[in-house]
């Protein structure tokens, strides 16, 4: 069953007698979807077919060849299972703006269902789109265990406000999902998508090479989660912010691109019913972390922005403008990773190599832009920048949350003042060479 809490009404509307439609876009997977399972069930019960469409958008927030090869294999994937529950999937390509509605008009829908996601660029999406249909247009959060917007109705101030929240409402909704069931033939006709015109369509960066190392999709997603269960989950609690080892679960590419189930994930981990402090490490990142990342994205407009630190460092780190920096870098030198620090160079050319730092090293390599540039609105450019173009994972809201909590604050608490950071949490070099073993790391990444 569907918690109705998942659920929200954008828009009402006049249902008329046509196709449901799924307009997936952060969730890309079939199974373990409420959102599809949600319009599946109108579908069943008003007996009419069921579209599922994916507007491809050729300049989201700047991605490049990199993380749309990741996802548009993702997509690929989706169509050929699709295809298996007789569920139509379309393509879509431009400004959903227009593209929704026309497609909607086109097919006569009946409704419209949406997934969650706290980003701006969504929220305009949805926003300009309920203005041009008349028909009932629902959302559904299939990406977080505890709906967003049950959890809290405001910003949480950090990890430790969210998670008795959270943890309360964990026993209503870290339940067991219902299969996706197989309909009727689908009398929507559709044509075989040439997924190599998609790919030429696209007029992206083609510089930042896709990686090999991690296979896209939503089987890939389920692999990896049972290679981590099987082989790394066991020590993750002493292994996860030691970047020389394989310790964490590199399930956040799939995770971003909504190829997988936050809830499977927490699901198997707690049927493996592990290693104790490593349920306990894992389970405060992938849901306290992660949906206090939703939390602050949706609430504060500012995610982004100097403006959207808390006062106390805003008045910190205006205190300290003044500071002398004992060195500053253009985005280009951090770019190219060329800073005088080779603890530093390793970070950047692992995110550029890989398209995933290791998460230790991203609180490092942010502050550092802090410490290394010569103002923080500069340095929460930068780091946005380099992250949500390297990262297959960027352009998160986990993303916005970790370089605000790094360079302004956000979900911490003030530390005792130095210069530049004022008091910002500082980290260093010895700090990282008393947790692992940095040489290794600079020859792995040199
Ligand atoms: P694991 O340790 O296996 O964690 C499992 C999951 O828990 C992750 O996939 C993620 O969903 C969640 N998680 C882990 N750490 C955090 C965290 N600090 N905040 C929120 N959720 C967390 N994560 C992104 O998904 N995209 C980004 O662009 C991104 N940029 C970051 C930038 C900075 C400066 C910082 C400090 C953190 C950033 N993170 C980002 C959060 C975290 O570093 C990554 O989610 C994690 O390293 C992903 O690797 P993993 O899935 O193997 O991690
Ligand atoms: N979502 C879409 O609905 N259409 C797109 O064309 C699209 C492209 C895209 C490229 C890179 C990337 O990292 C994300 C992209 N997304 C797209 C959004 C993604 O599916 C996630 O929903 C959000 O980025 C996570 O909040």
């Amino acid at each position: 069953m569907i918690n109705e809490k998942r659920i929200r009404l954008l828009k009402p509307g006049f249902e008329t007698n046509g196709p449901v439609v799924y307009w997936m876009s952060r969730d890309q997977r079939v199974h373990d979807n409420w959102a599809l399972l949600f319009a599946q069930k109108m579908a069943i019960e008003k007996n009419r077919p069921l579209a599922v469409i994916f507007c491809l958008v050729s300049d989201f927030l700047e991605a490049t060849i990199r993380q749309y090869g990741f996802m548009l294999k993702g997509l690929k994937e989706i169509e050929n299972r699709l295809s298996d529950f007789n569920i139509s999937f379309f393509m879509l390509s431009g400004n959903p703006e227009y593209e929704i509605p026309s497609f909607i008009k086109k097919i006569n829908a009946s409704c419209l269902i949406s997934d969650f996601d706290p980003l701006r660029i969504k929220r305009i999406w949805k926003r300009d789109v309920a203005k041009s249909i008349t028909i009932p247009f629902y959302e559904v959060d299939a990406h977080n265990i505890v709906p967003c917007l049950f959890v809290s109705d405001k910003i949480e101030f950090a990890a430790y406000t969210i998670r008795p929240k959270i943890n309360k409402a964990l026993i209503e909704f870290l339940d067991e999902y219902p299969s996706i069931k197989q309909m009727k033939t689908s009398e929507l006709s559709v044509n075989e998508i040439n997924w190599k015109q998609v790919e030429k369509s696209l007029k992206v960066n083609q510089e930042v090479k896709e990686v090999n190392w991690l296979k896209p999709g939503e089987t890939a997603a389920l692999e990896m989660l049972e290679d981590f269960i099987k082989n790394r989950f066991e020590n993750y609690y002493l292994l996860r912010n030691d970047p020389t080892k394989e310790g964490q679960s590199n399930l956040s590419p799939y995770l971003h691109f909504g190829q997988i189930s936050a809830q499977r994930i927490a699901l198997e981990v707690k049927r493996l019913n592990g290693n104790r402090e490593s349920e306990k490490a894992f389970l405060e990142e992938m849901i306290i972390r992660r949906e206090l990342s939703d939390n602050f994205c949706y609430f504060n407009p500012k995610y982004d922005s100097f403006d959207g630190f808390h006062e106390w460092a805003k008045t910190s780190l205006n205190q300290h403008r003044k500071d002398e920096r004992e060195f500053i870098y253009s985005a280009k030198d951090f770019e190219q990773a060329k800073t005088h620090e080779d603890l530093w160079n390793a970070a950047q050319t692992e995110l550029v190599r890989n398209g995933k730092m290791h998460g230790y090293m991203r609180m490092y390599w942010a502050k550092k832009i802090l410490e290394w540039s010569k103002s923080p609105e500069e340095a929460l450019k930068i780091a946005i920048y380099l992250n949500d173009k390297y990262e297959l994972d960027g352009r998160d809201p986990n993303g916005y949350t970790g370089i605000a909590w790094s360079i302004g604050g956000v979900h911490d608490r003030p530390w005792f003042e130095r210069p530049v950071y004022g008091k910002i949490r500082y980290m260093n070099r010895n700090g990282a060479e008393k947790k692992f073993d940095i040489d290794s790391y600079i020859n792995k990444f040199s």
